[in-house]
């Protein structure tokens, strides 16, 4: 929200242009009696405007600097890794990275961060999201339009799939896969045959929320990371309503290498304790942290 003397300057501004644009040199017999009008006019819409920016300032919701969360451990993460899908299971997290030459699916113990299982993409793909449904690891390529499926067990590649959209991030809701393609829209899939059954608009106070990236599905929401940020926007899967913003921007003073972190992107929530991994793109850690009660 502007500060008071800005608004009302630029009010007092917006009132001057329209009267010198509309009120000709023919009707100057009339300011005298049209101009107190116009003052009341102006003075109702600068009160407009205050009440407006107020509301909107609502809407928003959480300010970035409310901490909403509280970190729990924080463990060693290749800080060569390109994040680009996260997910936990059994004890192990599985990481998709990305960028041409240098794209893999891993697996990784997530107390020392070491890589104990790792299968390169060919050069041609630029890894993207991963899921894990079932016996079966899903991971989506950037553009090329298709995606890998691999045995959860061995990470041998057991089949692949196609798509029309880019390929962003990739969760499940135990059903269907989730994907993200780097707009305000979350395509379910069949993970049969891979069909669109439902797209979903991401809103935020009315407003598209545009550029989700990696997505994780936990506790009946999607949580996703909004690319070219720190911030999570925890959102309905029926309405597509954002519920929560989470900041997590924070985590950055926590980084042993922050000069090398790029975004935060990677999440990956353990269900047993009810906590969530994260990382981002060359973060030379994960966090385990604990997301709180908050405002919506
Ligand atoms: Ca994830």
């Amino acid at each position: 929200m502007k500060p008071l003397p800005e608004l009302f300057m630029a009010a007092k501004q917006a009132y001057s242009s329209w009267a010198v644009k509309y009120i000709s040199p023919m009707q100057k017999q009339y300011r005298k009696r049209i101009n107190p009008l116009l003052g009341i006019a102006g003075f109702v819409c600068f009160f407009l405007l205050i009440f407006s920016a107020g509301s909107t300032t609502e809407i928003k919701g959480n300010p970035p600097s409310q901490i909403v969360f509280k970190v729990l451990n924080s463990f060693p993460h290749d800080p060569t890794a390109f994040t680009q899908g996260f997910a936990y299971r059994d004890g192990f997290l599985y990481e998709s990275t990305g960028l041409y030459g240098e794209s893999s699916l891993r697996r990784t113990n997530p107390a020392t961060g070491e890589v104990t299982a790792k299968i390169n993409l060919s050069p041609k793909f630029f890894g993207e999201g991963l899921t894990i449904l079932g016996d079966s690891i899903y991971q989506l390529t950037w553009k090329s339009g298709q995606g890998f499926i691999y045995d959860r067990k061995t990470l041998g590649r057991k089949g692949s799939f196609t798509y029309s959209t880019e390929g962003w991030g990739l969760t499940d809701d135990g059903t269907s896969l989730i994907m993200s393609d780097g707009t305000e829209k979350l395509y379910f899939l069949s993970p049969r045959n891979f069909k669109v059954t439902k797209v979903l608009r991401v809103r935020e106070g009315g407003s598209p929320v545009r550029v989700l990236n990696e997505l994780e599905y936990a506790g009946g929401k999607i949580y996703c990371n909004i690319w070219r940020s720190d911030d999570i926007v925890a959102v309905n899967p029926e309405t597509g309503v954002v519920e929560r913003r989470i900041s997590l921007g924070e985590l950055r003073k926590r980084l042993s290498l922050p000069e090398r972190a790029e975004v935060l992107n990677g999440i990956a929530w353990k269900s047993a304790s009810d906590t969530f991994l994260v990382t981002g793109k060359r973060w030379s850690e994960v966090f385990e942290i604990e997301i709180g009660p908050g405002s919506p």
